[in-house]
């Protein structure tokens, strides 16, 4: 299934991936169901001819892809009753629509063709073609109907016994991948994580934790299953430019000293004001302990890093060897990584988008150069480098919300990652910028929170916030979409006060 996405993905022009982005906003997962939109119209279409060719045929392939989407579906770490429902009712809607239309058609083309010809001369034409046609000699069509009926019940029978055990398959080593990591013990840091600062969390209403729960991260990724990889067999190759190349094992990872860092991770296909940025505490060995074993060769720039599915990222070699803390990480707030976010193993870089850097599932480094080698987004209409933007997002009150009139309590949160923030501003209907609180961020590389009351009066507010880095740089004003290198612009909402 992971295939059939890949090749969706790959079989999407450039243009029409930067239409999408620009329509809808996210990259991968967007572009994937366009692709899979284009993909089943061609399909849809096909079904067509064939049911009208022979009765049944569109119907059955219809019928296997509802098969084939459920065993995407059942395949996931995750199984919903309404997501192994959908597909079935997907395909038998599919199969409904696709009878009704053929038989409309039957009537429409066998009344207009009785019109052109002498009836008795067509009659025995369409017959053996066209099981459906309904009169002139209805018992005559039941006999090869009920055969061809029955044999695509069987084919269909065949497709679900061999889609059940794909999907068995897929389950189980998901499923047996969830218990080795519900057992596993993850060592404790020996350089942990600098104590949250008192009041770096403000107690504001409505407002999202500090630190984001595992369960409310967001995930992006082009895997359509979530690939199941084994610790025990699980290794890690670092290749390429390298003096010495090496294969690291889980167990030996883990005896390394490890670090706990706090760092905010986000996708370059966020939107201003948008959920896909989250805060967590990492645990992992930094990178540059690994690469200093491996010793990068004179030249090398950057370091493209593989996932167990094949995706694959660029990053600066210097961002996994400078004093950042690029993690090999294993822990996520304090568990193992969840199967969504890359267990066993994935890359945290602070500072970049995860496009360039946040690799899942990790299998490979292999060390470059950026004239040499391109990481899995870069042809696909996204920048080489993708260093984050400085950001800021109003999360209290939500976009469009109502509020009592009297003391308004604004708050969100401003993130410059590696650089940190220095403040951050409010303004109401374009008037002057004011200064709101700030609280202590954990660190440079994690978001920091802010809030401010405001007295207003009843009516409608254009509220707009910008953030300023602790070199001074101000967030950048103008907007422009998410590709090919991430949005800008200040996040803008309206507020009603109501009396
Ligand atoms: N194997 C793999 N790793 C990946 C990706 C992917 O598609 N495949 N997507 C990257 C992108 S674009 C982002 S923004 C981050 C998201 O990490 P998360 O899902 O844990 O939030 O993962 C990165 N790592
Ligand atoms: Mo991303």
């Amino acid at each position: 299934m992971t295939g059939v996405g890949g090749a969706v993905i790959d079989a999407v022009p450039p243009a029409v991936k930067d239409w999408a982005v620009a329509v809808f906003g996210t990259a991968d997962k967007l572009a994937l169901l366009v692709g899979m939109g284009l993909a089943i119209a061609v399909l849809a279409a096909l079904a067509g001819l064939m049911e009208w060719r022979r009765r049944f045929a569109g119907s059955a392939v219809i019928g296997i892809f509802g098969v084939v989407g459920l065993v995407a579906v059942l395949g996931r770490a995750q199984v919903t009753g309404n997501a192994v429902a959908l597909p079935l009712l997907a395909a038998a809607t599919g199969i409904l629509v696709l009878r009704w239309l053929i038989s409309r058609l039957r009537d429409w083309t066998t009344s207009a063709t009785a019109g052109e010809r002498p009836a008795p001369a067509a009659a025995p034409a369409a017959a053996p073609i066209a099981g459906g046609t309904p009169a002139p000699d209805a018992g005559r069509g039941a006999g090869p109907d009920r055969r061809r009926f029955l044999q695509a019940l069987g084919g269909g029978a065949v497709v679900a016994t061999i889609g059940g055990a794909l999907a068995a398959g897929l389950r189980g080593a998901a499923a047996g991948v969830s218990e080795i990591r519900s057992k596993l013990a993850l060592p404790s840091a020996a350089f942990p994580a600098s104590p949250v600062p008192a009041g770096a969390e403000l107690r504001l209403d409505g407002m999202d934790p500090l630190v984001t729960p595992n369960r409310d991260f967001y995930r992006i990724d082009t895997a359509l299953t979530v690939p199941a990889v084994d610790p025990d067999t699980w290794v890690l190759r670092v290749t390429g430019m390298v003096e010495r190349e090496i294969e690291l094992d889980f167990a030996t990872l883990l005896a390394k000293p490890m670090t706990e860092r706090h760092v905010t991770i986000a996708c370059v296909s966020n939107e201003v004001g948008g959920d896909l940025v989250g805060n967590a505490l990492w645990l992992g060995w930094p990178v540059r302990e690994l690469l200093a074993l491996a010793g990068p060769t004179g030249g090398a720039d950057m370091v493209l890093s593989r996932s167990k599915d094949g995706w694959t990222a660029g990053t600066p070699l210097e961002a996994l060897t400078d004093d950042r803390d690029a993690l090999i990480a294993v822990g996520m707030n304090g568990e193992p990584l969840p199967l969504e976010h890359g267990f066993p193993v994935r890359l945290v870089v602070p500072g970049l988008y995860g496009y360039v850097s946040a690799t899942k599932w990790l299998t490979e480094l292999k060390v470059t150069r950026f004239a040499d080698d391109v990481g899995y987004w870069t042809p696909r209409g996204w920048s080489e480098r993708g260093p984050i933007k400085t950001s800021s997002r109003i999360d209290v009150p939500r976009a469009g919300r109502a509020v009592r009139a009297g003391t308004v309590a604004f708050g969100g949160v401003a993130w410059a990652q590696h650089t940190g923030i220095s403040k951050v501003e409010l303004r109401v209907n374009r008037g002057d910028w004011l200064a709101v609180e700030l609280a202590p961020g954990i660190s440079r590389d994690t978001w920091y929170q802010w809030q401010l009351s405001l007295p207003l009066t009843p009516g409608q507010y254009e509220i707009q916030v910008r953030a300023t880095d602790l070199n001074g740089m101000p967030q950048v004003e103008e907007r422009s979409q998410v590709a090919p290198d991430g949005a800008t612009g200040f996040h803008t909402i309206r507020v009603d006060v109501t009396p």
